[in-house]
Order: structure tokens, then sequence, then C-alpha cells
């Protein structure tokens, strides 16, 4: 028995969108492991029972079951120490914690303001009207009022990321030469923005937008090959 990932997928099974799996398919990649990327829709709660909780990723390894994507990644780095290190060891372990709060408080709830309205279209049927009335009761508002205004969200979202742009200005990558979680952690935010919305980003002329070219082309282009829009 090998490892499997369950994946949120919308209409079509190749449309992977979460950015808590992709940091989790980026990091299998990363470590060389070969898995089996299982499609999971948010009403399939039944799927992933035998977890005890209702989200992905969930990763399964013979008979180890793992949640949450932080949990899978510092168990990947244990159970495979000797491939390619994820977290870079116990300080790089502490400054990849950090890096992940950053993506999770600051930069996904920002692009979420920009895409949520743009997810619904690519969902399968059977989850639109679940994701509708619990993302709604989540923000107080319908999706289209809550992601109004796109324009100046996005000049926000440009500043937000300032220390990415300064950092990777520098270095070609968030870890130093080579990738590894931080910039897993960061590009999982837009290939979920890229997986179910037509909405730029990211300027030609930014620094990031010239890393993230470097994370579409990551592993044969595995960010890139996925089913989304070209951005
Ligand atoms: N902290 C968790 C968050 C996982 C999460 O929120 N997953 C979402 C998909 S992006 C989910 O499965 N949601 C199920 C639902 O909303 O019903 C992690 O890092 O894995």
């Amino acid at each position: 028995m090998g490892i499997s990932l369950y994946e949120l997928a919308g209409a079509e099974d190749e449309r992977r969108f979460s950015p808590y799996c992709w940091r989790i398919r980026l990091a299998l990649r990363h470590k060389g492991l070969p898995f089996d990327g299982i499609p999971w829709r948010f009403t399939e709660k039944d799927r992933i029972a035998f977890t005890g909780q209702g989200k992905v990723p969930v990763l399964t390894d013979g008979d180890r079951v793992v949640v949450d994507s932080w949990a899978i990644a510092a168990y990947l780095d244990e159970t495979y120490a000797d491939r390619p290190s994820l977290l870079g060891g116990p300080s790089g372990k502490g400054m990849a914690r950090f890096i992940t709060d950053w993506c999770d408080g600051v930069v996904l709830p920002a692009v979420f303001r920009l895409i949520l309205a743009d997810i619904p279209r690519h969902l399968h049927d059977k989850d639109v009207a679940y994701f509708r009335t619990s993302r709604e009761q989540r923000v107080g508002m319908s999706l289209e009022a809550f992601c109004a205004e796109r324009g100046p969200r996005l000049a926000e979202f440009g500043k937000l990321l300032a220390p990415f742009r300064q950092c990777l200005g520098r270095q070609p990558y968030l870890a130093g030469d080579a990738p590894a979680w931080p910039d897993y952690a960061l590009q999982s935010a837009f290939q979920w923005a890229r997986g179910v919305s037509p909405l730029h980003l990211l300027e030609t002329d930014d620094p990031v937008f010239d890393w993230r070219e470097r994370m579409l082309d990551a592993f044969d282009g595995e960010g890139r090959k996925a089913l989304g829009y070209p951005v």
C-alpha cells in the first residue's frame, strides 16, 4: 500500500484547487514520493469519515492516516528523513512554521477576498449549495458582495506581498537557492486562485511573478499543467 492524498476537486476530477492540498502535492514531489491523488468533494464527508474530521488534505501512508497540511509536512520529513528535507531541520522548521502562519493568516485571506465569488462556477454540482451557504454564513454576506471592489483590494494584495517581493528580489526561492516548504506554502495560494479565477494577481514586472513562473515549472510543470486559468 503506497501513499494516497485526498484532494479537493471541482467540477472536473482534474480541477484541484485547495491551497492546503496543493502544498502537500508539491511537498510529495519535493520528497520524490510517488502517490495517488484522490479527488474529493466538499460534500463527500463520508469518504473521509475514517479520519474523524471533515477536511482535506488527508494523507494515508499504508495504515497511517495524517490530516492537516502542516502535520503532513512534518510527518513526511520525519518518516522520510533520508529524502530531501522539506522543513530544513529544527531551526528551519521554526521559520517554516512562521512563513506558513503568514501565508495562512495574511495571504490566503486576501486571496479569499478576491476569488471567493469565482469558486461556485467551478464546483461539482453537488457542492454548490453547501459551498455558497457555508461561505456566506462565514462572511456574513453574499459571495458577490464580499468580492466587490476588487480593484482596491488587488492593490492591497500587491502591497502585502512586500516582504516576499523583497526576499525574492534577492534570492530565487524563499528557502534560498532551491524551493522547499516556504515556497510551497506561498505557491499554494496562487495555485488555488489559478484553479478557479481568471483574475491576474501579479504584475509581470514583480519579482514574485518571476518566482511564481519558476514554481509553476517546478517538478515537470506540475502546477502549470494543472487545470486552471493560464495566469
Ligand atoms: N488547517 C487545515 C485546513 C484544511 C482546510 O481548510 N481544507 C478545506 C479545503 S481548502 C476543507 O477541506 N474544507 C472542508 C469544508 O469546508 O467543508 C490544513 O492546513 O490542512
